[in-house]
């Protein structure tokens, strides 16, 4: 039996109250979308089983460079985190596991397990860090880490990951996540081609390491913390790694590591076309990498990157199977709230995508019908798929108005209580 951290009877009773007019909402939808020969039925059930993997550091509030400003009732450490991630789950029924940080979540394996199995949370890809420097470690990776120049410091980064697939074995991930914050600030600082043949031998070290059933995911990310060259800086250099490294190496697409305006979702179409898609971390942005929630700045992006995910799903691409991970910085929300928010915002993607009548599109391309295919999205994308979302959250026992539970429940008054203020905590960006 799952422990439930807000009370099954608060959300039954207010689903109760919503229940005529989601039914009401959902029969007239359903109508709407017959008529275009779409049974709602078909996506209300897709967008039920899509999941998305929420990270244990997006429960904290973050920070900038210049301040962070600790919200009440933080999370203390993991198992405060696992509490909080529970309580999204139960409410939006979309997000069973938790991204894992080590080492911010470090933890003896087995009562985090254990804790996992009371929430009914499971653990997704585990999370590397060498891009700080944890205390007393004996290398600092100011100048780097797994293409640090040094070999000493680049073996304790190598041996970290290592620690890392073994946490993992034992809490039943399947993968490994590396960013690397390597690069340079000034030009000559670094020579650009010794550094990356240094970190390929590095990640060759880790990927020996890895089990048969795991898969381990680069991070590209175009700048920052270097602000001159970045080792892994796009979707290019990725490819080349996976490539180099072999069939379990897969690029990870943070929606936030491109330049503006960058065509996000022609590099996913690219990385499905070579079979090299690991997955995501969604968030949003305006200007660079700044973890905003997913679809708070451009849903219309979301939506065509889930576009690109549908096509290949519904084309039948061989083993296709990518993660979906939330990767936020929550300043000045709640980070419950943004997280929930934010799971239901990537199934809207999902849902809108599922809409989209490829039959016609793929019929207008041939024809170069320009603005009916750029039309055909856009009928997709203006549906509002507020009654699917939140039927299929309503059918799981989820909150049919997940924010309304959470405000009614005073968790978070009740976890202040319990959690003293903290000024520090883990409030990293990655
Ligand atoms: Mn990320």
């Amino acid at each position: 039996m799952t422990e439930s951290r807000i009370a099954p009877d608060l959300v039954a009773t207010d689903n109760d109250k919503r229940a005529i007019a989601l039914k009401a909402d959902y029969e007239a939808l359903g109508a709407t979308l017959a008529r275009r020969g779409v049974d709602i039925e078909a996506v209300t059930r897709k967008v039920g089983e899509f999941f998305v993997a929420v990270p244990s550091w997006g429960v904290g509030t973050g920070g900038t460079r210049f301040a962070r400003f600790p919200g009440t009732g933080e999370p203390r450490g993991i198992f405060d985190k696992l509490d909080d991630c529970a309580v999204i789950n139960q409410l939006t029924q979309a997000t069973p596991n938790v991204s894992l940080h080590i080492p911010w979540d470090k933890a003896d394996a087995r009562e985090l397990r254990a804790k996992g199995d009371a929430l009914g949370l499971g653990f997704d890809a585990m999370n590397s860090n060498t891009f700080s420097d944890a205390p007393g470690q004996a290398h600092s990776y100011k100048y780097g880490s797994l293409s640090h120049t040094d070999a000493a410091t680049r073996a304790q980064a190598v041996e970290h990951n290592l620690e890392c697939i073994e946490i993992g074995k034992a809490l039943g991930s399947k993968a490994l996540t590396v960013w690397i914050g390597d690069g340079s600030n000034f030009p000559g600082q670094s020579h650009f081609t010794k550094a990356f043949e240094r970190y390929l031998a590095s990640m060759a070290d880790i990927y020996k390491a890895l089990p048969d059933d795991w898969k381990l995911f680069s991070e590209h990310k175009m700048y920052e913390p270097a602000f001159y060259s970045t080792i892994v800086q796009d979707w290019g250099t990725n490819y080349l790694i996976a490539q180099t490294l072999g069939p379990k190496a897969y690029c990870l697409v943070d929606l936030g590591h491109h330049a503006p305006n960058t065509n996000i979702e022609m590099i996913v179409a690219r990385l499905i076309q070579f079979g090299k898609l690991g997955g995501f971390h969604f968030n949003d942005s305006k200007y660079g990498d700044d973890d905003l929630d997913a679809g708070a700045i451009d849903p219309y992006r979301l939506f065509l990157v889930f576009n690109e995910l549908v096509d290949a799903e519904q084309r039948g691409v061989n083993d296709f199977n990518p993660a979906h991970m939330i990767d936020q910085s929550h300043n000045v929300t709640d980070p419950i709230e943004s997280l929930i928010n934010s799971a239901n915002e990537i199934r809207r993607a999902y849902a809108q995508a599922l809409l989209v009548d490829r039959q016609a599109l793929s019929g207008y391309q041939d024809d170069n019908d320009a603005l009916m295919a750029s039309e055909t999205l856009k009928r997709a994308y203006r549906a509002d798929v507020e009654p699917i979302l939140a039927e299929a959250r309503r059918r799981a026992d989820g909150a049919i108005d997940p924010i309304a539970v959470y405000r009614a429940s005073g968790y978070r008054r009740q976890v202040a209580a319990e959690r003293p203020a903290s000024a520090a905590g883990g409030g990293g960006i990655i």
